[in-house]
């Protein structure tokens, strides 16, 4: 008798295990009858933490684009002056650790230099699930919220009333020194459509206050590859390059380190007018952006977050299928229209030279460059360019 009653209990314990299992969903317990293990999909684990720096906007310190020292329009961009900043401003950015100690830096692959300013970009292929254990080591408030990609509440990143709670409030706005992992699923839907080529670009960013989030510099980008179409890291596997550029105005007026910047380096911060605009260049043209006074010099109209042709050169070869991820964000000023000298992209089968943007907008155009050399990128809004929204990218013959 005292030896039945354990093994009765143990009996009532395996059948109430066995009932919770079967009542639960098939997709957490077993995969799909008709589901092979290859296709089940993987888990992305990356580290992803907000860190305060000092970003310089032209390290080269002349413009490259042109090769040839700033001009009297491109030294209001760029010099410290008593009403100028300059080009090196405090800002937080999203960068890549390489575990959950978030203690060593797992920095971009010397060919990936060019990225600059951007957030990490995660590659997933579709039926994956990414998971991002988020660490804010900045003093505002941040956090990451990702497009395309199917989340709950929790793993949103938003901050508003959603009608859900408090959950809407868990991941949007992520406190300094706190961690949050934010699970992002990766179905059919988030991956290339039917006239899309083999990955797309999704943008992710800080959502908690969204303006000054990303005008202070929390802006990255996943990457989805077609189901059967991705290498183990994630990536195309009928794409030789992938380049990820962000054509962004980012607003310094609205970065919550317009304070730390201006006492930084305005020589006299209380004789600053920081309301002070002039839409007339410094060479007297009137009614452009690349004006002279405070506010129109403290915008940059970056790419990946360099101007006046600062980025790492993008480098290919004649005859490579190279994928373009273009995107803008931000503000009013974020409407772009990128070009590109030398060489042509298709768009969902149509075929260009100079593609259309505005905010949040996500374009991957594909490229088979045949005209070597070194080509100028820019924005063609004139006056963009002139604010210094130019990058380059150069085509080795084989
Ligand atoms: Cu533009």
């Amino acid at each position: 008798m005292s030896k039945q009653i354990p093994h009765r209990r143990a009996l009532a314990a395996i059948c109430l295990a066995a009932a919770i299992l079967c009542a639960l969903p098939a997709s957490l317990h077993a995969a799909p009858a008709d589901t092979k293990p290859a296709d089940r999909g993987k888990t992305r684990t990356y580290y992803v933490a907000a860190d305060e720096v000092q970003w310089d906007y032209a390290p080269s310190g002349r413009d490259e684009a042109m090769g040839m020292p700033f001009d009297a329009v491109a030294k209001g961009f760029t010099e410290t002056s008593a009403n100028h900043i300059g080009r090196v401003y405090k800002k937080a950015v999203y960068h890549e650790y390489t575990d959950a100690t978030f203690s060593q830096l797992k920095p971009p692959a010397p060919q990936d230099a060019y990225l600059g300013i951007l957030g990490p970009i995660l590659h997933a292929e579709v039926g994956d699930t990414f998971k991002v254990v988020f660490k804010n080591n900045a003093t505002h408030p941040y956090g990451m919220h990702p497009h395309g990609v199917l989340y709950l509440k929790d793993s949103e990143g938003a901050d508003y009333n959603g009608g859900s709670g408090n959950m809407d409030d868990r991941g949007g706005c992520v406190a300094p020194g706190v961690t949050h992992t934010y699970t992002w699923q990766v179905p059919e839907r988030s991956g290339p459509g039917p006239a899309d080529p083999s990955s797309i670009f999704w943008l992710y960013h800080s959502h908690c206050d969204e303006l000054r989030d990303v005008a202070s510099g929390l802006f990255g980008g996943l990457v989805i590859t077609r189901r059967g179409m991705a290498l183990p890291d994630g990536r195309p596997k009928d794409v030789d390059h992938e380049f990820v550029t962000i054509f962004i105005a980012i607003n310094e007026n609205e970065s919550w380190y317009l304070d730390d910047n201006i006492n930084a380096h305005i020589p006299d911060p209380a004789k600053l007018n920081r309301y002070e605009s002039k839409p007339v260049t410094t060479t007297g043209i009137l009614g452009t952006i690349a004006g002279a006074g405070f506010f129109e010099t403290n915008i940059k109209w970056s790419i990946n977050g360099y101007i006046y042709g600062n980025g790492p050169m993008m480098v290919m070869k004649k005859g490579d299928h190279v994928r373009w991820y273009v995107a803008t964000l931000g503000d009013f000023f974020n409407g772009h229209t990128p070009h590109w000298h030398g060489n042509t992209v298709l768009v969902g089968g149509q075929r260009t030279d100079v593609l259309n943007i505005a905010s949040a907008q996500m374009i991957t155009a594909d490229m088979v460059p045949d005209d070597p050399g070194i080509w100028l990128y820019h924005c063609h809004i004139s006056d963009h360019m002139l604010a210094g929204m130019m990058a380059r990218y150069q085509v080795l013959d084989r």
